[in-house]
């Protein structure tokens, strides 16, 4: 009998652990490229249908800078080349954050005060932690310029000044 109700609990604890066992924390690591000194961490949460990105990032030039998920997981060049292009699964423009026809690593600007620290919390639904369109194991990117939003491919948001690659929290 206590064999059975353990082999019950047992069989329970698993199915609750398979039910939240989706990822739903990851994190970045955000690392100046050669040159900068762009450093940061953010943290993401997987809701129901979006993603709540949160963080601070700090030693920009104040003001607007280009702020994107890449197709790479993979920061090493000096520049952040090697991190690829904008991630992309769906093979569509490049565009706002809001826009319906954007890249899904698109997630706009992020704005840096006078002292150069910029403080991110945004809700993005196309972005997933879950499935072929995972963030997980790409990157994150920030630029020198800002995105303009419609330039193609990329928002002409200039060079890479720091990169974190997305892995999973805890
Ligand atoms: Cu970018
Ligand atoms: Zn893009």
């Amino acid at each position: 009998m206590t064999s059975i109700l353990l082999a019950a609990f047992m069989l329970l604890g698993l199915v609750t652990e398979g039910y939240s066992g989706g990822t739903m924390k990851a994190i970045a690591v955000l690392h100046p490229t050669q040159g900068n000194n762009v450093s940061g961490t953010l943290s993401f949460a997987q809701g129901k249908k979006s993603v709540h990105i949160t963080g601070e990032i700090s030693g920009l030039a104040p003001g607007k800078h280009g702020f994107h998920a890449h197709e790479f997981g993979d920061c090493s060049s000096p520049d952040a080349s090697s991190a690829g292009g904008h991630f992309n699964p769906k093979k569509m423009n490049h565009g706002a954050p809001e826009a319906k026809m954007r890249h899904s690593g698109d997630l706009g600007n992020i704005e840096a005060d006078a002292n150069g620290m910029a403080k991110i919390d945004v809700e993005d639904r196309m972005l997933c932690l879950c499935g072929k369109g995972s963030i997980i194991g790409r990157s994150v990117v920030v630029h020198a310029k800002s995105d303009d939003l419609t330039s193609q491919p990329a928002g002409n948001s200039g060079p890479r000044v720091a990169c974190g690659v997305i892995g999973i929290a805890k």
